[in-house]
């Protein structure tokens, strides 16, 4: 079969939509660290977007920070791939060209160095995800012990961390007397830009104090909502793909049709026109955040867990049970008094959507993908929310299994008796604490707890909050993921 290139566009089936604009004059503006399926069915399709509407210098670089495969499956198609969104109601095809070219960090930091230090690159962003960050989840702040940053500092001309990256760029441009790029975090982290805007500070500064000065300074970070569920591109998927648009395609994007991106207007040297195609610009992204990461994440994290345990492999597959289904409603009730709502928003209309959304059967978003890193995600999706309804002394049995069926999963055996592939950050640490507690859930409840980074100071202390987390463990161990659920009501 034929693969997908700036040759081959011609020959692609009349039902895919191709870039309406002349793809030889597009000259590079961003660089995107971490292009992966998310970006590519994201940043890149709103940029496609912003590029027909109003043609400019915003061609996207993309940088692999780790791995290669990527960049080998791009690089012969031209940078070009395939965006196959899939309604209930059937597929939709795009082909998108705002991707120009890819990097390997790895194989030439000075390469990428180079890139991000250009008079023409303007915007720098990530989805790198949550652990991308080096950063401790609980309080947002660089580990200054971590071994990346520890070997980014000892090498700042070859950094491997995202951050380090971005200091030696930013480096770069001012010994070069440029200004700074705008460094654009598209992971779902809380007050992405502002958490950002301090590891770069705090990293710079443990280099050259005058480097930090000049960020503050000038460096524009700002915050971001990003959304749109894109699941790990699987070999049916690039066979579907190849069906369809009658050229073959390495890398294509499989990913819902509903997408969301909500963006604080601050950038240092210009952006796309992202708002004439659907981007909210806003001056606080904070309502949007919480709603999307409290409301959608929450949820997507605690069905991953009950529903893995309860064996499902999707997310359709799990919110299809009725008793999970039942088990997401009374979360979002737990969950919206914590979330001021966007202006125009309603928020039980957002939690009826985000149900339709999990439920598309079109979609096969494992359960397995999502419950990885958990250590990473659970401070911003469940535990920022469970504070709250303790100091508002309103009840938090939902939120707690979600919790509690994290602490099942982490323990390793699923309920058959089968190993569970635990991946995480922590996975080790995760691993010694449950063979030392075994199938007892108050010892396991309390050693997980202990670990800071992801519970604070403050929640092993909180008998509201450890004594449920703990009641609904044994409950998962003794009686399963959907009796639990179920036994909630
Ligand atoms: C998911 C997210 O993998 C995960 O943890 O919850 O990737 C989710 O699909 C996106 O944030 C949706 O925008």
């Amino acid at each position: 079969m034929t693969r997908l290139s700036n040759a081959t566009l011609g020959q692609l089936s009349p039902a895919v939509r191709r870039p309406a604009y002349d793809r030889t004059a597009l000259k590079p503006g961003i660089v995107h660290l971490g292009l992966g399926a998310f970006a590519r069915g994201h940043l890149a399709d709103y940029t496609e977007d912003a590029l027909e509407r109003r043609f400019g210098a915003w061609g996207i670089t993309g940088a692999s920070l780790q791995r290669r495969d990527q960049r080998d499956r791009l690089k012969p198609q031209d940078g070009l791939y395939t965006l196959l969104k899939l309604a209930p109601t059937g597929p939709e095809l795009r082909v998108i060209g705002s991707v120009l070219d890819v990097l390997v960090a790895p194989e030439s930091p000075a390469a990428l160095i180079a890139r991000l230090a250009a008079p023409d690159t303007r915007i720098v962003s990530l989805t790198v995800t949550e652990k991308g960050y080096c950063h401790d989840p609980a309080t947002g702040k660089l580990k200054a012990d971590h071994p990346d940053i520890v070997h980014d500092l000892a090498k700042p001309q070859a950094p491997r961390s995202a951050v380090g990256i971005l200091v030696a760029g930013l480096k770069a441009r001012r010994d070069a007397g440029l200004g700074p790029f705008t460094a654009l975090c598209c992971d779902n982290l809380p007050a992405n830009g502002h958490v950002l805007r301090g590891l770069v500070r705090d990293f710079a500064a443990l280099q050259d104090d005058t480097l930090a000065t000049w960020i503050e300074a000038n460096g524009a970070f700002p915050a971001t909502m990003v959304d749109r569920i894109v699941p790990a591109t699987t070999d049916a998927d690039i066979a579907e793909v190849a069906r369809l648009t009658g050229l073959e395609d390495a890398a294509p994007v499989i990913g819902e049709p509903f997408r969301q991106w909500a963006i604080e207007d601050i950038f240092a040297a210009g952006r796309p026109d992202w708002h004439e195609v659907g981007a909210q610009m806003v001056t606080d992204v904070a309502p949007f955040e919480f709603m999307k990461l409290r409301m959608l994440n929450g949820a997507h994290s605690s069905l991953a867990y009950l529903g893995y345990l309860a064996g499902h492999e999707t997310v359709a597959e799990a919110s299809g049970d009725a008793i999970l289904a039942r088990f997401l409603e009374g979360l979002w009730a737990e969950i919206i008094p914590t979330v001021p709502a966007p202006q125009g928003v309603v928020l039980a209309d957002y939690a009826r959507a985000l149900l339709a959304r999990f439920q598309n059967p079109a979609i096969r978003h494992r359960t397995w993908q999502i419950a990885m890193d958990g250590s990473q995600k659970l401070p911003q999706r469940l535990l920022g929310t469970i504070r709250e309804r303790l100091k508002a002394g309103a009840p938090i049995d939902h939120l707690a299994l979600g919790v509690a069926a994290w602490m099942r999963y982490v323990s390793g055996t699923d309920e058959k008796g089968a190993a569970i592939d635990v991946r995480d950050p922590l996975a080790a640490e995760f691993r010694r604490r449950a063979d030392a507690a075994g199938r007892h859930a108050q010892a396991l409840s309390e050693s997980l707890l202990g670990i800071e980074a992801i519970f604070g100071a403050d929640l092993p202390g909180e008998q509201r909050f450890t004594k449920p987390v703990s009641a609904h463990l044994a409950a998962l161990f003794d009686k399963g993921a959907k009796a639990a659920a179920a036994s909630l009501g």
